[in-house]
This record gives structure tokens, sequence and C-alpha cells, in this order.
């Protein structure tokens, strides 16, 4: 039988430290968590800053693309391209209404982005400065983001898993969409293949860095593995994405850009480089090759976009006060 995690009625007389208990006991017995559930303060905000983050990223992460829709060599890239940074701002919506079902506003969460407070992924503050780039960011970052949100398709809260078995869904097609325009460059003339073998040098250690930091540095991860906010820790899918892009590069006849990348019989999978935390800590404090220009380019928007909303306010008072109105009347 399914206990229904609610705090009242009848958990109402319980003590904090039983609650918590009592809500760990829940999580270990896979159930998911619902919004009007009773949830602890900690696990709302870990939620909250992770799913706002995420929302973040996809909405910056059409910046880079974006740059390139008037630029694609044929109208069927071009089409695909618009395709697929649309569904990156439907993902952010759908993030945003996940974050929003844990009591904070959507407006609180964009003004943290706007002013600088909210991160987003790092892998969104580098220049997008060849079509070769397309392919390597729908190979390698959608790649990457799918490693790490098909574990989050169980992730504990309902809403978020929710959101992300359609995220994944999509992910994948922009997965293949980029391997395919790498497959077009590699196979392409010398100066094609130069220019997906120089996008593959500039996009493989950042998109190693979407993972976050190690095992051992990470302050979020063992508490959300506890909560099954994560399944799998950030080393755990750096490895998975590893050794299952290395290969995909090979067929490309790439060069992963990795002097010590070798294969490990024994654990079954890549030894790797050491990564640069150096710059990866320098572009998540803001002072990445873009992050300077990612916000202005965000706050312009935002503000170009303020007719939108108050036109959708104004409409919404005036559907509320036409229901109410007929109400009177009835
Ligand atoms: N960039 O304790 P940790 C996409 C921060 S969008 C910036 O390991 P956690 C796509 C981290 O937030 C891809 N910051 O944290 C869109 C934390 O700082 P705070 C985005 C990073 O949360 C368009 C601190 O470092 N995907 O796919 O346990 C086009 C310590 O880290 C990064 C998601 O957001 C980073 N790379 O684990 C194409 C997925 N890494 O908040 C593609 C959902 C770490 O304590 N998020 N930090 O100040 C997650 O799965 C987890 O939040 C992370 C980090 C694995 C990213």
């Amino acid at each position: 039988m399914q206990i229904k995690f609610v705090k009242y009625p009848r958990f109402i007389a319980m003590g904090e430290v039983q609650l918590e208990k009592r809500f760990q006991d829940y999580l270990d017995g896979e159930n998911k968590i619902e919004p009007k559930d009773w949830m602890p303060d900690a696990y709302r905000k870990t939620l909250i800053r992770q799913i706002s983050q995420h929302a973040h990223s996809e909405v910056v992460g059409m910046l880079p693309e974006a740059n390139w829709i008037s630029r694609a060599p044929s109208l069927r890239r071009k089409v695909a391209l618009l395709a697929k940074v649309q569904d990156e701002a439907g993902h952010g919506l759908y993030l945003y209404s996940a974050a929003e079902t844990l009591g904070i506003d959507r407006s609180e969460l964009v003004d943290d982005l706007l002013s600088g407070k909210a991160k987003y992924s790092s892998i969104f503050n580098y220049p997008t400065v060849s079509w070769a780039d397309m392919g390597a960011i729908g190979w390698l970052v959608d790649g990457a983001a799918i490693a790490n949100q098909v574990m989050l398709c169980r992730t504990s809260y309902g809403p978020y898993a929710r959101a992300m078995v359609r995220i994944c869904k999509e992910e994948s097609f922009h997965q293949r969409q980029g391997y395919e325009i790498m497959l077009s460059l590699a196979n392409g003339t010398a100066e094609q293949k130069q220019m997906a073998q120089d996008a593959l040098n500039r996009w493989w250690w950042p998109s190693l860095m979407m993972f976050g930091p190690t095992d051992d540095l990470s302050p979020n991860s063992a508490q959300s593995m506890k909560w099954k906010i994560k399944r799998k820790s950030n080393d755990e899918l750096r490895q998975e994405f590893i050794d299952k892009t290395v290969p995909q590069a090979e067929f490309l006849g790439l060069t992963v850009p990795d002097k010590d990348l070798k294969w490990n019989e024994e654990k079954q999978g890549y030894d790797y480089g050491e990564i640069d935390w150096e710059e990866f800590y320098n572009v998540v404090k803001g002072n990445g090759p873009c992050n300077k220009q990612r916000l202005a380019d965000r706050v312009k928007a935002h503000e170009a976009g303020a007719w939108v909303r108050e036109a959708a306010n104004a409409y919404a008072a005036k559907e509320a006060k036409r229901k109410a109105d007929k109400g009177q009347a009835a």
C-alpha cells in the first residue's frame, strides 16, 4: 500500500525529525513527491535551485545557436536548427512551470537570471564561430545533456521527472541533428573535415565540464543522491558520456583532443586527461568568453518582450472581471 505523504491532517502532530524520516522512507520506497506533499525546506530549495538553473540553461542555450539560423547552409539545415532552438524555448517553459509548483514565482527566477545572481550551464558561455559548431553542439552538448537528463526522468520530484521525459525525447532529435552535420562535414572536403575537427577540439573539454565538479568536490551531490533528485554522480555520468562518445568520434574519423585518452580494459571504460577546473570555475563565476554578451542579450530580449507580458496580464485581468461579472449576474 502506498502512503500518501501529506503533512495534514494525519502527520500534522509529527515533529520535524519524524517527518523527515518518513519523507526519506517514502523516497526509499521509490515514491514520487508531488507539489502538495510535505517536503523538507532544504529539499524544496535544492529543487528550485536545480530546476531553475536548468530552465535558465535552456533559455540561454538558444543564444549560441540562434546566431547561426540565418547562416545555415541549406533550407533543410535551417528548418532543423530553427526547430531545435524552438524546442529549447519550450524546455525552458516546462522547467519554469515545474519550478513554480514549488511555490516560487517565475518572475523572481527570471530576475535572478537577468541580474547575474542565478547560474546557468557553463557551456553556453563559449562562442560559436563556425557552422561546424552547430554540429558539435548537437552531438556533444546535447549528447552530454541526454546523459545527464535520462537519469532525471527518474528524479524523485514528480513534475520535474515528467517534464524530463518530454525533454529527453526532443533532445534525442537534437543530438542526431548535430551528429548528422558532423558526419556530412567529416565526409566532405579536407577543409570541411578540418572545420569539424576544429569544432571538436573547442567543444570537447567544455562538454565534459557540463557534468559539474568531480564527486569529491561537488557540495550538493551527496544530499541530492540521498533524496534521489540525482540518480548518478557527476563523475559516473561524465564517464558514461565519454565511453559513448569516443567511438562516435572514431566513426567520424576525428581525433578527440586528449592525449591521455586510453581504453582501460579492467574498468571497461576510457581513462581521460585532467579537466581544466580553473577554466570551469572562471566561467561559472561569470568570466567566460561570452558571459557578459549572453546576459546582455537576455536582458535585451526580456525588455523587448515587456509588451507581450503586459498584454497577457491585461487579457487575464479582463477575463477574470468578465467571469466575476457573469457570476454576479447569475
Ligand atoms: N555550469 O554540487 P554540484 C541543455 C554548479 S541545458 C554552471 O555538483 P549539482 C541544453 C552547481 O550549480 C544543460 N554551474 O551541483 C540546452 C553548484 O552551484 P550552486 C543544463 C555548474 O546541482 C540548450 C556548483 O557548481 N542541464 O541541456 O548537484 C541547448 C557545485 O556543483 C555546472 C542541467 O541543468 C555547470 N556545468 O550538480 C543544448 C541539468 N556544474 O548551485 C543543450 C540539471 C555545476 O550550489 N542539473 N555547477 O551555487 C543537474 O543535473 C545538476 O545541477 C548538475 C550539477 C549536474 C549540473
